[in-house]
């Protein structure tokens, strides 16, 4: 029996993050995937507050939520193999500063740039979304010092935390033909976004073009419920 199991949902970018981490570890863990539309108990007793996937459980400890704290406690409880967060206290703080720059800002916006309806506001958030990637690109310079991954030589925190969202980026060119990361503006994430499909792990963990679609599918229908008639 795995002591190590997972609550998620397919196309997710924060459980992506999660198994991208298990999976580099070379953790087993079972995968528990849940109806968003129809929680299950389990979720809705191991993560009261926010209700959302993923969620952890490690033997019979306390359930772990957030996909950058799940992250981290892996890190910390698996330190030997693949350690994802740099050993230099100032870079790991860089690391986690754009972790969370990443998801209050530039995660919101690319939500509400697939869902939003108005291309007066589109066109807005896809400017948003373009200056974040060129200050993105300046990150991934500095990170790091010329080597494939922000990580350096492979895959740490930071690709992680962007690169579970590169199944989005993907969705977005083919379906609006909207690039967030291109060769002129962004050079060295171009490569980095390279490198980062052609890492093994990557491709096994992201999901589908369509699984993204249908998922997108999901949250428009349930914009619909919640809009007043
Ligand atoms: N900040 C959370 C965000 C997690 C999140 O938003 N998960 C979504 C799936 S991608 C979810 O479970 N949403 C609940 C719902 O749709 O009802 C994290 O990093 O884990």
């Amino acid at each position: 029996m795995c002591e190590m199991k997972v609550i998620g949902r397919p196309g997710s970018s924060f459980v992506g993050r999660v198994e991208l981490v298990l999976k580099l570890k070379c953790i087993e863990y079972e995968y528990l995937e849940e109806d968003l539309d129809n929680k299950s108990e389990l979720l809705l007793k191991s993560n009261p507050v926010f209700k959302n996937v993923p969620v952890l459980f490690h033997a019979n400890r306390p359930p772990i939520i957030e996909s950058l704290v799940i992250m981290e406690y892996l890190d910390e409880i698996r330190p030997d193999i693949h350690p994802i967060l740099p050993s230099n206290p100032s870079e790991r703080a860089q690391c986690r500063i754009l972790a969370y720059t990443f998801d209050t800002l530039y995660y919101p916006w690319t939500k509400e740039y697939m869902l939003s309806p108005e291309n007066e506001r589109k066109e807005e958030l896809k400017n948003m979304i373009i200056k974040g990637m060129v200050m993105l690109e300046e990150a991934f310079v500095t990170l790091s010092k010329g080597k494939p991954f922000f990580g350096g030589d492979d895959i740490g925190y930071l690709d992680i935390v962007v690169g579970s969202f590169l199944g989005w980026f993907r969705h977005f060119g083919i379906v609006f033909g909207f690039h967030a990361i291109t060769e002129d503006r962004n050079p060295k994430l171009s490569e980095w976004v390279k490198s980062m499909w052609s890492h093994e792990v990557i491709k096994s963990t992201i999901a589908s073009h369509e699984i993204h679609v249908k998922w997108r599918k999901t949250l428009l229908d349930r914009l619909e419920v919640c809009i007043p008639a």
